[in-house]
């Protein structure tokens, strides 16, 4: 097989960019970009823009007005497809542009793909070039809760939480508002527009009351919103289930949950969830299954520490954001961002692939991601 020459990985740099236009519209699919070109010369760009639109191939080859492809390259940052979902298959529609030549930067783990696109058209005489390195792993990298998702059938979740320098997310008091400042606010309310849902614990609910929808300007979809409430505390009163009309609202339970309770969350909109296991972390995992099987690849988990330490003991927090303040707290009781039983030994510390820092007004935002898909 030939290797990608420095035009592809140009045209194939593109494709991946493009495909960034899809971040928060396309969710749960994943964001595909795509070009088509001879050598040099651009022909036709386009992007998955939506969820259940057409695929990022169809919107290149649409773009090209009609020409002659023959001689013509298409670059696209995922496999292409060829099942008949939402849209038809982008192998046909490969082919019948007449395509001859596609470079790839990343596969496609889903059932239903999996290299069988690839293999149509490599039987249709098409010659298929991968693109390995930096640009298949940042093709990989836009693609993580996609990824997961399809690999495990539960969801990617990214743990986001603010703390001050003593490494504090509420006083002694339970008092947080707020730690992290405005600028940060705000970046975390556009990550809420990025994913499909957005989960809590019962604790942060109750103290907070909060909507946890994304508060921006262009939000394409709100997410989800769950509650991980084991006893149904609830209140029907509460803001989360009063906008239930207006954003799907669902909360996990346990069996030790009272009927009369569910019941009545249900009567008010919400969608009661009962996740089973021997341990919260087990209830943990079995609600992902749940929630991934409802189509919902990717949740941003807000707290509190008690809930985002059963995530990290069930081994399913895949990246955490937080923002450092410029504050102390003090106070022994005062809380930490992760609770849970955590590790016993810093040999078994669960380590970051990576590390990043930024600043965000006048916070810094640390990011690291603990696994990749
Ligand atoms: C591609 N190009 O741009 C995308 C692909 O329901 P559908 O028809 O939109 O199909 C969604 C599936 O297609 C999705 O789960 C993934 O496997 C693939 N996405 N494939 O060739 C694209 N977005
Ligand atoms: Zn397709």
């Amino acid at each position: 097989m030939q290797a990608a020459t420095k035009t592809d990985r140009a045209h194939l740099a593109r494709a991946i960019e493009l495909a960034r236009n899809g971040i928060g519209r396309a969710n749960p699919n994943p964001v595909v970009g795509a070009v088509v070109a001879i050598d040099g010369t651009v022909l036709g760009e386009g992007w998955h823009d939506e969820l259940g639109g057409p695929h990022a191939e169809v919107n290149a080859i649409g773009a090209c007005g009609g020409r002659d492809l023959a001689a013509a390259t298409l670059y696209v940052s995922l496999e292409p497809c060829c099942h008949h979902g939402a849209t038809p298959p982008c192998t046909d529609a490969i082919l019948a542009a007449g395509i001859r030549r596609v470079v790839v930067a990343s596969d496609d783990p889903t059932e239903k793909a999996s290299g069988r696109g690839l293999g149509i058209l490599r039987d249709e005489g098409v010659e298929i070039v991968l693109a390995d390195g930096e640009l298949a792993h940042s093709a990989r990298l836009l693609n993580q809760a996609f990824r997961k998702h399809a690999r495990t059938g539960r969801p990617w979740i990214l743990f986001k939480s603010a703390m001050t320098l003593d490494g504090k997310v509420a006083t002694r008091d339970g008092d947080s508002k707020w730690i992290s400042g405005v600028e940060s606010r705000e970046l975390a309310h556009h990550w809420r527009a990025s994913v499909d849902a957005v989960a809590i614990g019962i604790g942060t609910a109750l103290t907070d009351d909060p909507q946890l929808t994304a508060r921006v300007e262009h939000v394409h979809r709100q997410p989800r919103r769950v509650v991980f409430d084991s006893l149904a505390r609830l209140p029907v009163s509460s803001q989360l289930v009063c906008l239930t009309a207006d954003v799907p609202l669902i909360v996990v339970v346990s069996r030790a949950a009272a009927r009369s309770e569910t019941d009545a969350l249900e009567a008010a909109g919400a969608e009661v969830l009962v996740a089973t296991g021997e341990n919260e972390p087990a209830r943990v995992r079995a609600a992902l299954d749940q929630l991934g099987s409802r189509g919902i690849a990717s949740i941003l988990l807000e707290g509190g520490p008690h809930l985002a330490g059963a995530f990290l003991d069930a081994g399913e927090i895949d990246e955490v954001r937080l923002f450092l303040a410029p504050m102390l707290l003090g106070g022994r009781s005062a809380r930490d961002p992760l609770e849970g039983e955590g590790v016993e030994r810093i040999a078994e510390a669960i380590s970051a692939l990576t590390l990043d820092c930024e600043p965000v007004g006048e916070d810094l935002l640390i990011s690291a991601r603990l696994r990749e898909w």
